[in-house]
């Protein structure tokens, strides 16, 4: 209860912000792309992530809140990147809880409109526990959310259960490979085989692809002669507040 407080203390008060995190296409080093990941400022001033209050955040129902203003800050921060000559998509993590607010596509089209983001620049990023939910449901709102031209990611692809039968059932665009495979494929010849099928898989269906995790030169090598080449990870950048991503920028 002291941490729910805490937390909605926190959402009035302005205490959360958004972190980016860069992907980049390793074959130029160029940044294509930007992972907003929320980030809470409590009342010592400490940085809390996500993976703290999140499960809180979807039991009591202020994930839709919270995750609005992810949305809605990075529509706005991807904006004025691209006016100010910057084409980079912005991909948003969308827990379970808000897809199934019955008014989440009307919220994501609102979000685009008010903030002028182009809808083929925001990527949603959903893990299995979304497509593991009423399978008509989601597969009418993903239907919905590719209709305003937004693409829809899985996000630790690879890890959950039955992944096969979600791509097959849903309209998706892009696959993350779970960090755990990319932290293990240069050690491990089962974790290597992985994101080799995995990658392979991707491009029969025509997939676009993330690799996650990536920390190694070595890696991306690797990554990159199987035929991956957008990569996030913190060999190129970790996780860093709008100020420090602008400096990167100017
Ligand atoms: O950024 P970090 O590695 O600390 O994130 C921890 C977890 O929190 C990750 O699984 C990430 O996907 C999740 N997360 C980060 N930001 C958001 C968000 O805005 N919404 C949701 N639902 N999850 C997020
Ligand atoms: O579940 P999701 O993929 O959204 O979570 C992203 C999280 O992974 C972020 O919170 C980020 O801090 C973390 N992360 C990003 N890159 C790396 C990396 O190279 N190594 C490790 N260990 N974690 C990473
Ligand atoms: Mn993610
Ligand atoms: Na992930």
């Amino acid at each position: 209860q002291a941490l729910e407080r805490h937390i909605r203390m926190g959402a009035e008060q302005g205490g959360f912000l958004v972190y980016y995190q860069p992907k980049v296409d390793a074959r130029d080093g160029s940044v294509v792309g930007l992972e907003a990941l929320l980030r809470w400022r409590n009342d010592k001033n400490e940085i809390v992530s996500p993976a703290h209050f999140i499960p809180l955040a979807e039991e009591t129902g202020l994930i839709v809140p919270l995750g609005l203003f992810v949305l809605r800050q990075a529509c706005l921060d991807g904006k004025r990147w691209l006016d100010a000559g910057r084409r980079l998509r912005l991909a948003v993590n969308v827990s379970a809880v808000q897809v199934t607010e019955s008014d989440f596509c009307d919220t994501v089209r609102r979000a685009l409109k008010e903030t002028g983001m182009p809808a083929e620049l925001l990527e949603l990023e959903i893990t299995e526990g979304v497509l593991a939910q009423d399978v008509e449901r989601t597969m009418s709102v993903l239907a919905e959310l590719k209709s305003l031209g937004v693409s829809i990611a899985i996000d630790d692809f690879g890890t959950g259960y039955s992944s096969l039968s979600y791509l097959k059932l849903f309209p998706l665009d892009v696959l993350k490979i779970d960090q755990s495979f990319i932290r293990d494929m240069l050690v491990d010849r089962h974790s290597a085989a992985i994101v080799a099928a995995i990658i392979s898989m991707a491009q029969g269906m025509r997939l676009r692809l993330v690799a996650e995790g990536v920390e190694r030169e070595e890696q991306a090598s690797e990554l990159l002669k199987l035929g991956c080449h957008i990569m996030q990870g913190f060999l190129y950048g970790r996780p860093e507040p709008v100020a420090e991503i602008d400096r990167c920028f100017a």
